[in-house]
């Protein structure tokens, strides 16, 4: 049987406590409080990540992997054999799955994730499934400056970006991110799933599961401050709120403060009105054509595109242009 390769990570954990002070403080002390939400994903923030995909109201999971499960064989034909694939935010690796399984004889598998354990978790579990691949983990923030291993000379380089994962960057930022991706990683294609505009009420419901995972997912930020900053928010004084802008084409998440009250991180103190909230999130969702042009203005060429029969969700494949 072929040895199974799960080559040490690649990076130091990259998001030193540091700069996890410095951003919630900066985003606290501003007249409109904000936290990034690249802080969501502790161990038990990608657990609950992972459950709200398991959620009725959350159909991006579901309806992308239809459409991969669909799209994966004509993807890999458009690849060629012998290609690594490099997964952006790859948390539990479910739907590289789908892509491992159609390319044909993939060479090397690197996951880049902020969170190093769930990441070990998810590399070794994938290299078991996949005696013959080489897995190489890479702890990395992939929205700050991260290095890959070189590319295995003369094999294609598929990036995989899914779960609309780029609708968490201001269209701005997201531009700016995936012209970066397009210079810096020297890969042939990149393929990625974006989340469609559509009618209010079904994306309201989707980040307001009536089970309360995605509220205890926002909430567990303010238990990560309290753990990791020591800060003592009351988790019952603040309250989960989301819904569409339509105006900006995006959900927006909040933490609502239920009262008047101080609380105190990292050696200051932070004064909310009640009624006042912490934006926690942006997720923007985009037309096939608002793609394509956000696409065309990073360098990358729409080459092909997948969409659910109820045009629910988005797959693309972009060629550097
Ligand atoms: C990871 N990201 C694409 C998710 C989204 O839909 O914006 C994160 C999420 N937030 C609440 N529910 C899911």
């Amino acid at each position: 049987m072929a040895k199974q390769t799960t080559e040490a990570q690649w990076l130091a954990d990259p998001a030193p406590q540091i700069e996890f002070q410095r951003s919630v403080l900066r985003g606290l002390s501003a007249p409109r409080k904000s936290l990034e939400c690249k802080y969501f994903y502790d161990e038990r923030g990608s657990a609950l990540f992972d459950e709200i995909c398991r959620q009725p109201e959350y159909y991006p999971t579901a309806v992308e992997t239809g459409i991969l499960e669909h799209c994966a064989a004509g993807v890999a034909d458009l690849t060629g054999p012998g290609a690594e694939l490099v997964e952006l935010g790859s948390g539990a690796s479910l739907k590289t799955r789908i892509v491992l399984r159609a390319l044909q004889r993939p060479a090397r598998y690197l996951p880049v994730d902020i969170s190093a354990e769930y990441l070990q978790a998810a590399a070794a579990s994938l290299a078991d499934e996949f005696p013959d691949l080489k897995v190489r983990p890479v702890v990395a923030d992939f929205t700050a400056p991260f290095r890959l291993p070189a590319r295995i000379s003369g094999q294609p380089r598929l990036l995989f970006f899914p779960g609309s994962t780029i609708g968490n960057f201001h269209p701005r930022d997201a531009a700016q991110f995936l012209g970066k991706t397009c210079r810096e990683l020297s890969a042939d294609a990149m393929l990625i799933g974006v989340d469609l505009k559509k009618d209010r009420a079904v994306l309201d419901a989707a980040y307001n599961d009536a089970a309360g995972v995605t509220a205890a997912f926002n909430l567990n930020l303010l238990e990560r401050i309290n753990r990791e900053l020591d800060a003592n928010f009351d988790l019952d004084a603040f309250e989960h709120r989301a819904g569409y802008v339509e105006r900006r084409g995006r959900i927006e998440m909040h933490l609502r403060s239920l009262r008047d009250q101080e609380v105190r991180v990292a050696g200051r103190k932070i004064h909310f009105a009640a009624g006042e909230s912490i934006h926690t999130e942006n997720s923007y969702k985009y037309s096939v054509d608002e793609f394509r042009e956000l696409a065309a203005r990073s360098r990358w060429q729409m080459t092909h595109s997948w969409l659910d029969e109820r045009a629910l969700f988005s797959v693309y494949l972009l060629k550097p242009a």
